[in-house]
């Protein structure tokens, strides 16, 4: 087949043996009993990484109905071979104890993962516990939530210890970047207004609240020095403030969703509850302009991932907001259809290359969470991650036919051109042409290391700029 990298594009073979890439070249002499995938016509690239998934999350009263089997073969069956998963402690909850849960209930993952840990408070044992989650457990990224007032947001104080730790430990950090304060404002006064219905959702979340807390992000991590990953960019005003922290050469890096980037916020007004329910993830669904503007920001750079925020809530539970959009339980799926939706509407259309795609869809996450090259390329000695993807197939999405576990699509209805013919997760033959071949707990949990090159040159940057006191004499 064609094998398409981010850096660029050529025919060859590519060996696979025991999980790894063994060789890549043209016409290879390989073992008589090896299976053969005849790839003409079709391109081979790095399997795709969900840099942003809640599978099974305890939420909003609630628990997201896609588990870490059923959500990770729906990957899959999308091209996605490996996703990040979020621990998310409770207040008061030590790190190490939520990490074990979730590492219990990833037990039945059929594909790669990882986690992003959740600091959603502080004290002496949360400081401890990061250094064990990075030194002991791979885990070399914490996440921050500016938003969720009374729940698991973390205010400034937080953010403060949780960044200076996490430069201590060579882990990057990352945040969903709303003003939690404002939002929860925002809500009572919507309420008090008598505006319940899910329309008032988007109101209760401007993209204002997104932009402040974004650079509040932004100007806390280059006071502290640290590296910055946002999640889920969803505005202009968000990628405005990402645009020219990254110009004046502070490290910060985007990601944005498919959903964000084809869906706009006119779901919002549709007459049917369950439909308008149904959309309520946070940030909202916004206005065909900020679409415009994610896409040129992954066009530029300045967005680097692609994500799905995969949360999956069923219209039985949606229906806890019934009459008060606040307790609509906040979440969409897409892990399935972030490939083909980004393909469809990304390379078909002229705004990305194919080597681009690769880019946006593993090989930049593999860069920044530090999994590179083992992730997110076709190289010998990676893991055999691999989607084949026939650029001629076609399809209609929809919530009859996904192996997503969640009875409402986001992009029901849509045809897509580009799609997995084969999906190669470790080595192994997981889907092909339809055909979903996914074993609960045959996954791997993939440790990430430190940065402790990048994170010493920013240290010898903060060493140079050492305030020094001022010799005043002895007098
Ligand atoms: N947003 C969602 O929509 N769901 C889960 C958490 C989040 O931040
Ligand atoms: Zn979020
Ligand atoms: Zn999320």
């Amino acid at each position: 087949g064609t094998l398409i990298t981010a850096e660029q594009s050529w025919q060859a073979d590519v060996y696979c043996e025991n999980g790894l890439i063994k060789a890549i070249g043209k016409d290879l002499d390989v073992p008589a009993q090896a299976e053969i995938i005849d790839a003409t016509g079709q391109f081979v690239m790095p399997g795709g990484i969900d840099p942003h998934t809640h599978m099974q999350l305890p939420f909003m009263g609630t628990v997201a109905s896609e588990d870490f089997f059923t959500g990770t073969a729906a990957g899959l069956a999308g091209g996605t071979t490996m996703i990040i998963d979020f621990v998310i402690p409770n207040p008061q909850q030590g790190l190490m104890d939520a990490y074990k849960m979730w590492r219990s209930w990833s037990q039945k993952s059929c594909s790669n993962y990882s986690f992003h840990v959740a600091v959603t408070w502080w004290d002496e044992t949360v400081y401890q516990d990061m250094g064990t989650l990075v030194k002991e457990e791979g885990v070399n990224s914490f996440k921050h939530f500016m938003a969720y007032k009374n729940a698991i947001m973390a205010d400034d104080e937080v953010l403060y210890n949780s960044f200076s730790r996490a430069l201590e430990l060579g882990a990057i950090v990352t945040a969903h970047a709303e003003n939690g304060e404002l939002v929860y404002q925002l809500q009572r006064k919507l309420l008090e207004m008598g505006l319940t219905g899910p329309e008032a959702h988007p109101l209760s979340r401007p993209p204002a609240a997104e932009a402040e807390a974004a650079n509040r992000a932004i100007k806390l991590a280059e006071v502290i020095g640290i590296p910055l990953y946002l999640v889920h960019v969803s505005t202009k005003d968000a990628l405005d403030e990402i645009t020219r922290a990254r110009s004046n050469g502070q490290r910060v890096y985007g990601e944005c969703l498919a959903g964000h980037l084809l869906i706009d916020d006119s779901v919002y007004q549709h007459p049917d509850f369950e439909f308008a329910a149904a959309h309520v993830m946070s940030p909202p669904f916004r206005s065909k302009e900020h679409q415009q503007a994610l896409w040129k920001g992954l066009q530029s750079g300045n967005l680097q991932t692609t994500a799905t925020d995969h949360c999956c809530f069923c219209a039985e539970q949606k229906a806890a907001g019934k009459d008060n959009f606040t307790l609509i339980p906040n979440g969409t799926a897409g892990v399935e259809d972030r490939m083909t939706m980004l393909w469809t509407h990304g390379v078909n259309t002229g705004r990305l290359t194919a080597e681009e795609f690769v880019a946006i869809t593993s090989t930049n996450t593999a860069k920044i969470f530090n999994i590179y090259p083992r992730k997110g390329s076709i190289q010998i000695g990676a893991d055999a991650d691999i989607v084949i993807w026939d650029p001629e197939a076609t399809k209609v999405i929809s919530k009859n036919t996904h192996h997503q576990n969640i009875d409402f699509n986001i992009f029901e209805g849509r045809t897509v051109k580009g799609l997995p013919s084969h999906t190669i997760c470790n080595g192994k033959l997981l889907y092909v042409d339809g055909d979903l071949r996914a074993e609960t707990g045959s996954g791997t949990y993939i440790k990430r290391p430190a940065f402790p090159a990048a994170f010493s040159a920013l240290q010898k940057i903060a060493n140079q700029n050492k305030p020094q006191t001022v010799d005043r004499g002895k007098k």
